[in-house]
Order: C-alpha cells, then sequence, then structure tokens
C-alpha cells in the first residue's frame, strides 16, 4: 500500500441545536474532512479535533499542523502491507491522535473500497444492524431536558446519556429518573469532578444509572479508581484512554468498568478494535462514543459499532439530530426500534456529497510526495 495523496477540506457546519457540556456551549462544528487516496483508490474520513482545546488538547488548526508537516511527509514515504501499520509507524510523532486517525481512517476506507467490502467488513466486524442512544446536552431548563428525553425515548433511543456539570446534575438526574423511572439513563461529566465531590457520586448511586462517563479529570486514572471503591454505579472511561495501553492501565488499575471508544481520540480504527478486543478478554464492554460528527465521521462510527464487544448502544444516533445540512446520503438513520442498519456497499457505504462540502469549505489543500 502506498499513501499518494491527502486532499484536506476545512469545513464549518451549523448545528440545528446548541450543544452544551460542562465545557463548553457550541453552535457549529469546524473540523476537516480527508481524501486518502491509496493505490489509486481514494478513502473519505473525518478529523474530530474541534476549533478549541475543550474536549482534547487537538485543534482543528494543531490537526492541519500535524497532518501536513509531520504525518503526511512520513506516511508518504513508506510502504504499508495494512493499514494495521500506519500508526505504528508513527510513533516518532507523539500525542496528535485525532491528526493521526484521520489518515489511518482515510487509509482504512479506501483499503475497504479497494476490497469492494464494507468498512464493518473488513474490520471484522459482525453486526448488520447496531443499537443506538443519544447524549443530550446541558439544556437552559429541566423542562426543556425533559421534553428533550421523551421526543428521543419516543424516537426508539436505546439509552439517554446526559451532560452533568457543578450545579445542574443531582438534582436534574432525579428529576429525570421520577419521570422515566424505566429508562436505560447514564451521565458524563467530562471531567467536571473531583475527589471532594465522592458524596454527589454516592448519591447517584441510588438513581440506577448504567455508568458515569469520565467524572474526575481528563488525564486521570488514579483518582477514578479511587472513586469506583467508593460507588456502585460504574464508571465508564472516554478522555484519559488514549491507547491500547492506556486501557490495558485503566483496567488494570480498576479506573474503568466500560469503555467510551472514540476512534479519533485512540489513534484510529485499528486501535479501537484492538482495544474493544482487550476489554473483551476483560468482561468490560464498550461502546462508541461521538464527536457531533458529520455524516462521514458517523458513518466510520457506525461501521467501528459492529464489532463484537461493541455490546451497549453507543452515540451514534440520527444525522438529523445534529447539522442544518448533512453531507452524506442517504443521511445516517435510525429506524423506529433505535438500530441503524449497516450499509453493505463498499466502504463506508454511502454517498459523499462534494457539492455541499464545497459549499461549506474554509479552505482547500491538497498533499502530495
Ligand atoms: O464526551 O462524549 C463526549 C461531544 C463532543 C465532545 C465530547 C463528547 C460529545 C458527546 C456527543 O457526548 C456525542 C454525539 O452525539 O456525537
Ligand atoms: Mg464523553
Amino acid at each position: 500500500m502506498r499513501i499518494e495523496s491527502i486532499g484536506i477540506h476545512e469545513v464549518k457546519l451549523d448545528l440545528k441545536h446548541f450543544f452544551e457540556t460542562s465545557f463548553a456551549r457550541v453552535t457549529y462544528e469546524h473540523f476537516l474532512l480527508l481524501e486518502v487516496t491509496v493505490d489509486g483508490v481514494t478513502g473519505w474520513s473525518e478529523c474530530v479535533a474541534g476549533e478549541s482545546p475543550a474536549y482534547s488538547s487537538e485543534t482543528v488548526k494543531t490537526a492541519l499542523h500535524a497532518i501536513e508537516d509531520f504525518i503526511a511527509p512520513h506516511v508518504f514515504g513508506c510502504a504499508y502491507d495494512h493499514p494495521d501499520d500506519i500508526l505504528p509507524s508513527l510513533h516518532h510523532v507523539r500525542g496528535h491522535n485525532m491528526a493521526k486517525a484521520a489518515v489511518e481512517m482515510g487509509a482504512w476506507e479506501s483499503y475497504a473500497r479497494g476490497r469492494g467490502e464494507s468498512l464493518s467488513k473488513a474490520l471484522g466486524g459482525t453486526r448488520t444492524e447496531i443499537a443506538s442512544g443519544v447524549s443530550i446536552g446541558i439544556q437552559d431548563s429541566v423542562g426543556q431536558l425533559l421534553e428533550k428525553i421523551e421526543e428521543e425515548l419516543s424516537a426508539g433511543y436505546r439509552r439517554i446519556k446526559m451532560k452533568i456539570k457543578p450545579g445542574w446534575d443531582l438534582d436534574v438526574v432525579r428529576q429525570v429518573r421520577e419521570r422515566f423511572p424505566d429508562a436505560l439513563l447514564m451521565v458524563d461529566a467530562n471531567s467536571a469532578y473531583s475527589l471532594a465531590d465522592i458524596e454527589l457520586f454516592q448519591k447517584m448511586d441510588e438513581l440506577d444509572l448504567m455508568m458515569i462517563e469520565q467524572p474526575l479529570h481528563y488525564q486521570d486514572m488514579w483518582d477514578h479508581a479511587k472513586l469506583q471503591k467508593e460507588i456502585r454505579t460504574p464508571i465508564c472511561l472516554d478522555e484519559s484512554i488514549h491507547s491500547l495501553d492506556d486501557a490495558r492501565r485503566a483496567i488494570e488499575m480498576k479506573a474503568t468498568q466500560i469503555i467510551n471508544i472514540k476512534a479519533g481520540r485512540v489513534g484510529g480504527l485499528s486501535s479501537a478494535r484492538d482495544i474493544q478486543k482487550l476489554a473483551a478478554e476483560h468482561d468490560i464492554p464498550v461502546w462508541c462514543g461521538g464527536m457531533l460528527e458529520s455524516g462521514i465521521g458517523r458513518a466510520h462510527n457506525v461501521h467501528l459499532s459492529t464489532l463484537s464487544n461493541f455490546t451497549l448502544p453507543g452515540d451514534v444516533s440520527d444525522s438529523k439530530r445534529y447539522f442544518v445540512e448533512e453531507i452524506i446520503e442517504p443521511p445516517v438513520e435510525v429506524r423506529s426500534d433505535g438500530t441503524i442498519e449497516v450499509p453493505t456497499g463498499p466502504g463506508i457505504g454511502y454517498d459523499i456529497q462534494k457539492d455541499r462540502i464545497e459549499k461549506h469549505r474554509i479552505s482547500h489543500r491538497i498533499l502530495t510526495p
């Protein structure tokens, strides 16, 4: 395999509704789409680095810098046997997982297309449909949150994740639980708390949550292990896990009982596949996280979710919840039973709408050796 060129489209898409986490409220997404040509076949991917270094230290600009100045020049000089070889070949570039993942995922998509098989099949996935959950941001009022949850449950979603932050936590979640006694509920704190908040999480134990996602610091495992000893509700790590080794350490330390896997955060699809396998060997279930992706990143998530240890509903939901205009056809659709059918065509199996990408594009470059 030879990576011959990398096209980079920098895009901004407006969200239909703001999305608020403990760290920020966003009204649009600013991201990169990559066209990676390998042996004459072009694959598409999405870089999940955001405009600001809020979820992780990577940003759109750092990803552009890392890809243009370090990652692309290196991969152009390599002859690979398989997409699995790309991430290890970049070991001399520290960090920048989202930038590396974007290149690797584009190469994976090209690899699957070249073989005439779906990305799911190329990855070794077995599911023909995946179970879908939703992530609901912090709202302006509890009434608004209850209304949204009602809507998503009637649309068929299998589980509801609520974002929490200090001041929007126990009391809000308690009201949600009272209103929806049987729903599968979980919360995501995006690192907004510390060990000083143990009592708050002990009180949450009464609310029958499936898990608490990343309550503590974004680089921590040790304090999560300490917190887990004090509460019954399983902790699920997101921000803290960037590699197979991180996953192993978190499991050994008992810092996580469930793992949220995002290919961008862990350096690509090969790493994501390896983490779900390692987790299975320790009876740790995983699910596919989301980064408010457009259709291209969303489609990658659909295929990744078909691997065998993705046994919990993920944050991979219907395209129509997100952007004013989607850039793939058909959009990713969730059926009334809360599942998404996995496309069987080559690669991601959705058609990329280049005219729409151009319409929302703010820069474009093509990197070649
Ligand atoms: O922590 O999982 C997260 C969105 C942006 C950044 C971080 C996260 C999220 C989500 C949204 O929870 C998931 C989605 O619907 O894409
Ligand atoms: Mg999260």
